[in-house]
C-alpha cells in the first residue's frame, strides 16, 4: 500500500513539521515527504488547494495580538455535556436569561469503525468524540461557546475544527491546529441562529480527506425565544433526531474487496484516488450502514413532535419521510419563516438542516435521502418506530390484497 502522508506511519507532530520547513497544515506536509515516501506513481498531482502563505498568517497573528481583550468577566459559565448521536444534550429551548459562556469538550479520536457488516467495509474513522457525526451542539443566539479540543498523543494526524457557525479565522479552523498530544481552547460568539455544520480543516487534500473520514457534525443555536413559525407563533419539540450523512470513498483492491488498513492515514493515497471519482461507496446516516434501523432504529409515539437535524458536511441530500413531512423546515436560518408541508426538502452540502413532524400514525417510517439509489444501495436510510392508535381517516386499507375476480 502506498504510504504517502506518513511514511512509517510516524505520528505527525509539530516538530517533524517544522523540521520538514513547513507550514502547519497538512497538505504543506504531505507536499514535504512525497520524495522519499512516494513509492508508487500517483495517477494525479497533489491538489493546489494549500496553507496560506506567511504573510497572510502574520497579518492575521498581528491583529489578533493588537485587539482589545475581550470582557466576558460579567457572563455565566455552563458547561454543556455532550451525547453520541442520534442524542441531543440537554438543553433549554427557549434560554433563560442572559447570553452564556457554553463550556464543551471534544477529542479528536482516530478508530477502526466498521461501515457495512455484509461486506466488511470498514474505515479508520477520523473523529470528534468517537462518533460519526461528531456530537450535536446547542446554544442560543449570542452565547458563547467555549470549546476544548483534544487531540490524544496516540493519533497519527493534525487535526482542527472550523465551525460554519463562527466568524473569522477560516471559522476558528485557523486558530485550532493541534498535533497530537496537544490541546487547544477556542471561544466564538454564536451571532447566527440555525443549524450549521462544522468540520476537521488541516489544509488542502487533508480537508476532504478528513471530512469525508468522518470528521463533522452539527451546531444548532436557536433563537433566544425559541423557534417560531412564519406567524411568530411558538414551535416546540419533544424530542430532537440528529443524523448525519457521511458519503465514504472506501478503496478496493483488484478483486474488488475493500482494502483493510492497518492503522489511521495509512489509506491516504487510495482513498484520494477514490474520492476524484466522485462517487462514493457507502453514503450512511451515522456512520454506518442500518446504524439507525433495526434495533437501534429511533422510537417515537403517536402525537410526538420530532426535530430532524441532519448534518450533511460534503454531499447535497434531499431528505424525505416516507409515510410523514417536513411539517416545518428551516433549510437556511431561523431567522426566516420555515418551509411548510413539505414533501422532500434540501440540505446543501455543507450545512445542516432541521425539520418539525408531530407523528399522526403508528408504523415503521423511513427517513431517506429521496436519491433512492443512495438511500437503497448506498445505505443512507433510517427507521423511525411509532407507537400509538391507528386513525382509520388518514388511511385504511379498504380491500386487502386479494386476487381479481375474472
Ligand atoms: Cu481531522
Amino acid at each position: 500500500m502506498t504510504k504517502f502522508v506518513n511514511p512509517g506511519l510516524m505520528p505527525t507532530n509539530r516538530r517533524n513539521i517544522l523540521r520538514g520547513g513547513a507550514l502547519a497544515g497538512a497538505a504543506a506536509f504531505a507536499a514535504a515527504m512525497p520524495a522519499k515516501a512516494n513509492t508508487t506513481p500517483r495517477r494525479m498531482p497533489v491538489p493546489t488547494l494549500r496553507a496560506p502563505a506567511p504573510h497572510v498568517v502574520q497579518v492575521q497573528a498581528e491583529a489578533i495580538a493588537a485587539a482589545t481583550p475581550a470582557d466576558l468577566s460579567g457572563l455565566e459559565r455552563v458547561r454543556q455535556v455532550l451525547v453520541d448521536p442520534p442524542f441531543a444534550p440537554i438543553h433549554e429551548q427557549v434560554a433563560a436569561g442572559a447570553p452564556k459562556i457554553v463550556e464543551i469538550e471534544m477529542i479528536t479520536e482516530e478508530r477502526l469503525m466498521v461501515v457495512d457488516e455484509d461486506t466488511g467495509a470498514s474505515i479508520w474513522a477520523l473523529t470528534f468524540n468517537g462518533s460519526v457525526p461528531g456530537p450535536l451542539i446547542i446554544v442560543h443566539q449570542d452565547d458563547y461557546v467555549e470549546l476544548t479540543l483534544r487531540n490524544p498523543v496516540e493519533s497519527m494526524m493534525e487535526h482542527n475544527i472550523d465551525f460554519h457557525a463562527a466568524t473569522g479565522a477560516l471559522g476558528g479552523g485557523g486558530l485550532t491546529h493541534i498535533y497530537p498530544g496537544e490541546e487547544t481552547v477556542l471561544r466564538w460568539k454564536a451571532t447566527k441562529a440555525g443549524c450549521f455544520t462544522y468540520h476537521c480543516a488541516p489544509g488542502g487534500a487533508m480537508i476532504p480527506y478528513h471530512v469525508c473520514h468522518g470528521m463533522n457534525g452539527a451546531i444548532m443555536v436557536l433563537p433566544r425565544d425559541g423557534l417560531k413559525d412564519g406567524a411568530g407563533n411558538p414551535l416546540r419539540y419533544d424530542s430532537i433526531a440528529y443524523m448525519g450523512e457521511q458519503d465514504y470513498y472506501l478503496p478496493k483492491d483488484a478483486n474488488g474487496d475493500f482494502i483493510q488498513y492497518a492503522t489511521a492515514g495509512e489509506d491516504y493515497a487510495d482513498s484520494l484516488d477514490a474520492m476524484r471519482t466522485l462517487t462514493p461507496t457507502h453514503s450512511v446516516f451515522n456512520g454506518a450502514v442500518g446504524a439507525l434501523t433495526g434495533e437501534t432504529a429511533l422510537r417515537f409515539d403517536v402525537g410526538e413532535t420530532v426535530l430532524m437535524v441532519h448534518n450533511s458536511c460534503n454531499m447535497d441530500s434531499r431528505p424525505h419521510l416516507i409515510g410523514g413531512h417536513g411539517e416545518y423546515v428551516w433549510e437556511t436560518s431561523f431567522d426566516v419563516a420555515p418551509l411548510t408541508s413539505m414533501e422532500t426538502w434540501f440540505v446543501r452540502g455543507g450545512s445542516a438542516v432541521a425539520a418539525m413532524y408531530t407523528f399522526e400514525q403508528p408504523g415503521v417510517y423511513a427517513y431517506v435521502n429521496h436519491n433512492l439509489i443512495i438511500a437503497a444501495l448506498l445505505g443512507a436510510t433510517a427507521h423511525f418506530v411509532v407507537d400509538g392508535p391507528w386513525d382509520n381517516t388518514l388511511m385504511e386499507q379498504v380491500v386487502a390484497p386479494r386476487a381479481i375476480e375474472t
